[in-house]
């Protein structure tokens, strides 16, 4: 009965930004969720997304549903972004999915149905320590069994890459996934160097582990292609792979749910039979995916003038954070007794740890409204130019 339940624990992410809504100061800064802000602290449409829109409602002829696998304009275009002409496109089946998270679902529902590690032995999904938290719960909720390796060093601030490859080496069976952040990794903003990917690429590959891959900040490190360098590294080695992209954060649409399901099999046969099975965890959980989103990637990637405009704003996006970043470790370097924070320049993405402890976040929630996730990590990506002497006065106030 419903009347037995009991209530589910908030999202520590999301749940944050709901009492950051209800904060009621007016100098208040969220520096929690992953969502890029401008420097007037707005979440903006790109104007290749506008221009898009407005192409599209000009165009459209019908609300009809598509198909299972989405747009098939999508679908080309997420191939072409996610593995370039790397692999060949008969061994490659891309499923458009609401959003990287709607992605990571179908493909964890995917490999929970068709995958084992042996018989009798169902797969297990390693995620990194630590990793985004809903990588946990999506694994769970699929019915897979979760483990976990080393990623982030004792200092909290560096990849242990020795743990890293000794677990590797040691925990999974052959058969079981390992799940890898493609770029910019959540929450610690610390990626392997391109030589540490070839040695897990050969690690993969020695013990037969499949990669599963976590595209959701692509452009937000070094550059598109840059940032597809590990993927790159990794398919070379394999000949099987999953690819779990977002277009969320890199044409802005987080609202509009784009996602997508990149499959790589090492035959024709093997990569059509996949397909089909993705299409069946789709059509049995949501039927078939939204349309606007998907249209608007698709609309932008056709026409090389909206493309060139979204590698400008894209680019954009990505050297600002860059520049908060300098920004915020230069002020804090003035700020007397205040720790070094030059690691965060080493840092891709969005995201680092900062090394605040909790009882330094809580005290910046409750003194200054500044709101950060318990982990002490931030979202470089909401910090604001003209606010920075601000912030690194209220950091330097918990921290020194
Ligand atoms: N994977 C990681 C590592 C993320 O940080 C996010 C963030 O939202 C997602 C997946 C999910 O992306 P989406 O918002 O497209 O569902
Ligand atoms: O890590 C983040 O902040 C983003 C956004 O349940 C997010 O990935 C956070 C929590 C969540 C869904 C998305």
């Amino acid at each position: 009965r419903f009347d037995s339940i009991s209530l589910a624990p908030p999202d520590a992410i999301l749940g944050l930004t709901e009492a950051f809504n209800s904060d009621p100061r007016a100098d208040k800064m969220n520096l929690s969720v992953g969502v890029y802000k401008d420097a007037a602290g707005v979440t903006p449409i790109l104007r290749c997304v506008k221009a898009a829109e407005q192409k599209l409602l000009d165009g459209e002829t019908t609300k009809g549903y598509l198909s299972i696998d989405g747009l098939p304009d999508y679908r080309g275009a997420v191939r072409e972004m996610v593995f370039g002409d790397q692999v060949p496109a008969d061994r490659v089946a891309i499923v458009q999915a609401p959003g990287g998270t709607g992605a990571l679902s179908v493909a964890a529902d995917f490999l929970a149905s068709q995958c084992s590690a042996g018989p009798g032995k169902p797969m297990r999904v390693f995620l990194p320590t630590p990793t985004w938290a809903n990588h946990n719960a999506i694994m769970q909720d699929a019915g897979l069994a979760v483990d976990s390796y080393s990623y982030l060093g004792s200092d909290r601030r560096t990849l242990d890459f020795d743990a890293l490859i000794s677990d590797l080496k040691t925990k999974p069976s052959t058969g079981d996934a390992v799940l890898l952040h493609a770029c910019c990794h959540n929450p610690t903003g610390v990626d392997p160097t391109p030589d540490q990917w070839q040695e897990i690429a050969s690690v993969l590959s020695q013990r037969g582990l499949l990669p599963f891959v976590d595209f959701a900040y692509q452009g937000f490190g070094d550059g598109l292609e840059q940032d597809a360098a590990g993927l790159r590294t990794i398919l070379e080695n394999v000949d099987e792979a999953i690819v779990c992209s977002s277009y969320s954060k890199n044409f802005g649409l987080y609202s509009e749910r784009v996602g997508a399901v990149g499959l790589v099999a090492a035959s024709a046969q093997a990569t059509a039979a996949s397909l089909s099975q993705l299409k069946r965890c789709v059509r049995s959980n949501y039927s078939n995916p939204p349309r606007h989103g998907a249209a608007i990637v698709a609309t932008i990637l056709a026409d090389s003038e909206l493309t060139a405009m979204w590698k400008d704003e894209l680019e954009e996006m990505r050297l600002r954070i860059t520049s908060l970043r300098e920004l915020f470790v230069a002020g804090m370097a003035k700020q007397p007794g205040a720790p070094d924070f030059k690691f965060l320049l080493d840092q891709k993405g969005m995201f680092s740890f900062s090394g605040l402890s909790p009882m330094q976040v809580d005290e910046l929630k409750a003194k200054y409204g500044i709101y950060i996730v318990g982990s002490g990590r931030i979202n470089v990506a909401g910090m604001n130019e003209d606010r920075m002497d601000w912030l690194c006065d209220a950091v330097a106030d918990v921290a020194c």
